[in-house]
């Protein structure tokens, strides 16, 4: 198939749209990104990067110095649409956990007035079942006349936050259209950029193997954090214990940790059990124990701070995992939240990837919190925290969330 230069018109400028404009502009499609945040068009007009990623501001740079990325809080005509906007969850009729497709609506009605005969609209948020039709509906409701003329498909993102750039273009990508002509456009696009394999599906089954890959990973999460309470409860060395069982060739346990964070496989699983809330029960169990271990590990706190009169508790990381600056339903910030605000002792919190600006809270250098600590907290396997000579926290209490200090 002839390599097609087109104009693609990218909403949402996140962790997603924006390296997927970049680099679909470094490959000579005129890209136009659009963003409702004002900041966030200009940061990238000017050609740099509102969010941390590797390597995306060479990126974001390159695509805007070569012409081919603009920013703007508008959208415009164009061939391809790209849907890249966030769906968190909300409460509806007493399910405190149902999908919120406010954004996705929102960005399909501002792209309806623009649309054309033949243009091709692609859902890249991860979504429930039925969403991408529903674009559909939406589209035609506002343009009748575009009935049966326009095409849509769900390809969705994959992609692993701190190695975003190289799972684009490395990554197998599922392409679901809601025809056929739907997923022959869209594959012709994606293999502009594409190295990975492209699998060609209807666009429900897409929506439904992306929310099973990150239900997948969190019912193993769920599984390594219920063994972590089983080990504690029988005095067993957890990490120990896993690295023996994964010696196994079919075997192999995921890490625990304090909780599962982020915006994908903390709320992704919700939307199968909002889809099927009588068959999915086991994707519920396992998203309502990761949900539960930042309780066992502040109970776990308490206990240990009993032993002091004024406990100091130096709280290593506030991201939801580690090496990025990302806090978004983070456990980690969560518990660090929830110990300052029990008053239980002194909290040094630390955090080498994050800002001080943006936590409540006073954020204290390293050196520091590893000196003053009575009961030192490892909740993030950041670089700079496995590097800390077991010899300065010999004396202390450590409770080590993800088996730093093991
Ligand atoms: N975590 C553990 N133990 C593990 C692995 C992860 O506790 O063994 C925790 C992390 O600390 C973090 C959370 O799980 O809090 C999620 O981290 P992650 O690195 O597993 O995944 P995300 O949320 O950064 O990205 C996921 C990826 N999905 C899968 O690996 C199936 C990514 O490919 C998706 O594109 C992304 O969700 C998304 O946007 O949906």
């Amino acid at each position: 198939m002839a390599r097609e230069l087109q104009k693609i018109v990218v909403m949402g400028l996140g962790y997603i749209g924006l390296p997927t404009a970049s680099m679909l502009a470094t490959k000579g499609h005129q890209v136009l990104g659009v963003d409702v945040n004002e900041q966030a068009v200009n940061t990238i007009n000017s050609g740099r990067i509102h969010i941390v990623e590797p390597d995306l501001d060479i990126l974001v740079k390159s695509a805007v110095n070569s012409g081919n990325l603009k920013a703007s809080m508008t959208p415009e005509e164009g061939d391809t649409f790209i849907l890249a906007v966030p769906t968190p969850f909300k409460e509806l009729n007493g399910n405190p956990k149902a999908p919120d497709l406010a954004y996705v609506e929102a960005a399909t009605r501002a792209i309806a007035p623009f649309l054309r005969e033949d243009n091709l609209v692609i859902l890249e948020s991860t979504s429930p079942v039925g969403t991408t039709e529903r674009i559909e509906e939406i589209i035609v409701s506002l343009r009748p006349e575009l009935a049966g003329k326009i095409h849509t498909a769900h390809c969705p993102e994959r992609v692993l936050p701190g190695q975003i750039l190289r799972e684009l273009v490395d990554n197998d990508r599922i392409i679901g259209g809601t025809t056929k002509a739907a997923v022959t456009k869209a594959k012709a696009l994606y293999k502009t950029f594409c190295n990975g394999a492209i699998l060609e599906t209807d666009s429900r089954t897409a929506e439904m193997s992306k929310l099973v890959e990150n239900s997948f990973r969190d019912v193993n999460i769920a599984f390594a954090n219920e063994l972590s309470l089983v080990c504690d409860q029988l005095g067993i060395n957890l990490w120990e214990t896993i690295s023996l069982a994964n010696r196994h060739p079919r075997v192999n346990i995921l890490q625990p940790g304090p909780g599962v964070g982020g915006h994908c496989i903390a709320v992704d699983p919700w939307f199968i059990v909002a889809s099927a809330p009588e068959q999915a029960r086991l994707i519920r169990t396992a998203r309502e124990v990761n949900d539960a271990k930042p309780h066992w590990v502040i109970d776990k706190v308490r206990t240990k701070a009993r032993r002091f009169r004024e406990p100091v508790i130096g709280c290593l990381g506030l991201t939801f995992k580690a090496n990025i600056d990302d806090m978004r339903e983070s456990p980690s910030m969560d518990i660090v939240q929830e110990l300052v605000n029990s008053g239980i002792g002194r909290i040094l919190a630390c955090d080498p990837n994050v800002s001080a600006a943006k936590v409540p809270f006073e954020l204290y250098e390293l050196k520091h919190v590893l000196k003053e600590s009575d009961i030192l907290l490892l909740l993030v396997d950041h670089e700079e925290f496995k590097e800390i000579d077991p010899e300065v926290i010999k004396d202390k209490v450590v409770i080590d969330t993800k088996g730093v200090f093991r």
